[in-house]
């Protein structure tokens, strides 16, 4: 009976696979009813040779039982607290792992940028917070310029601290023409061509992917903070033509050859001529870009000779190309974080 016991417990325990399991064997055989707690109470109903036979070995078991369901708590304990991988039970079914993907954004914005490469333009980069000079300033924009209302802005407070915020309306005028104003977020990417200006010289062709930021009202083809591609080529001879020729390879490497766009004459402070670029989406005419041959006033700011440089810039809405490259009817979607959406790309 006591090698029945022992061989059945001391296997249990051993198999024991948590806590509430231990502490159920615990009951089964050390129990106040339990198997073994029973038996001792029989015991004085045994004859006095056989209770001297049973008793120590019943004694012996309990202390042994005792021991090995100690043992097996600190075991399970132990385990419990070690690093899930060393618990692993490598005959469980696994999960799927979801592999992420880039962006469509990410996505239209890296082919970009290789078309404008096998162009020869260079890749450019520039800050997302601006000073007032670089976004509006030296773009030909003054403050009381009507186009500065086209690009409504979120400004940034700037401590006391720091001195460069909280400014009263006389500090704000002693600002107006300094490179390191007032603060913004950029409306356009525009503020990159002054940057690259003032430390290269011409000839160059560049490119300028990048995020930016409008205090307006969203809608289907509107964001308050979307991208842009802004480009800019100087030369001696750089024309209009040149432009309609570079942006025509560039839609049709990114569109194919069948795409529909037109310019429309427009004004921007910072070229003469302007124009504006229309693409064909969903049966109308969707505006792409803003672009025209870059102002004498801009090449001042940036000290080049207006009769010796020429060139054309351009300022392409990467988030409404997006649009009509995936076919998407309302722009907010890419911003949305709806995986039911981004998943399809
Ligand atoms: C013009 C002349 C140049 O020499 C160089 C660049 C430019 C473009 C100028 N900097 C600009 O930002 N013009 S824009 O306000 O008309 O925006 C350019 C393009 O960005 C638009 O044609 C449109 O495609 C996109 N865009 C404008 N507002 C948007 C927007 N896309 C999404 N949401 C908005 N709120």
């Amino acid at each position: 009976m006591i090698e029945q016991i022992k061989k059945t417990a001391v296997l249990n325990i051993k198999k024991a696979l948590d806590l509430k399991g231990l502490e159920d064997l615990r009951i089964k055989y050390l129990g106040r009813k339990g198997e073994l707690t029973r038996m001792l109470r029989g015991l004085k109903d045994l004859s006095l040779a056989e209770r001297r036979r049973v008793g120590p070995a019943a004694q012996h078991l309990k202390k042994e039982l005792e021991r090995l369901i100690a043992e097996k708590k600190n075991e399970l304990i132990t385990n419990y607290q070690l690093p899930i991988t060393s618990r692993f039970d490598v005959t469980r079914p696994g999960h799927r792992i979801k592999l992420g993907h880039i962006h469509p954004l990410t996505k239209i914005e890296e082919e970009i940028r290789h078309i404008f490469l096998s162009l020869n333009f260079s890749v450019v980069e520039g800050p997302e917070v601006e000073t007032e000079y670089y976004n509006f300033d030296a773009l030909n924009i003054p403050p009381d310029h009507p186009a500065r209302d086209m690009w409504d802005t979120f400004w940034l407070k700037q401590s006391a601290k720091s001195g460069l915020f909280a400014r009263s309306d006389l500090q704000r005028k002693s600002d107006l023409g300094q490179k390191n104003g007032r603060l913004l977020l950029r409306t356009h990417t525009s503020p990159m061509q002054i940057r690259y200006m003032e430390t290269h010289n011409p000839p160059f062709q560049i490119i300028v992917p990048g995020v930016v930021y409008r205090h307006e009202a969203s809608d289907a083809t509107h964001a308050f903070q979307f991208m842009q591609i802004e480009g800019l080529m100087v030369g001696k001879d750089v024309s209009l033509a040149n432009f309609k020729y570079i942006i025509e390879v560039f839609l049709k490497k990114l569109f194919g050859s069948d795409l529909e766009f037109r310019l429309v004459p427009h004004h921007y402070p910072f070229v003469e001529p302007g124009v504006d670029v229309y693409m064909k989406f969903s049966g109308k005419w969707l505006e792409v870009a803003g672009a025209g041959m870059v102002h004498r006033k801009v090449f001042e700011a940036v000290k080049y000779n207006p009769y010796e440089w020429q060139g054309f810039a351009f300022g392409f809405g990467l988030t409404r190309l997006a649009m009509i490259k995936y076919n998407i009817p309302d722009i907010r979607l890419f911003y949305s974080g709806d995986l039911r959406f981004i998943e399809q790309f």
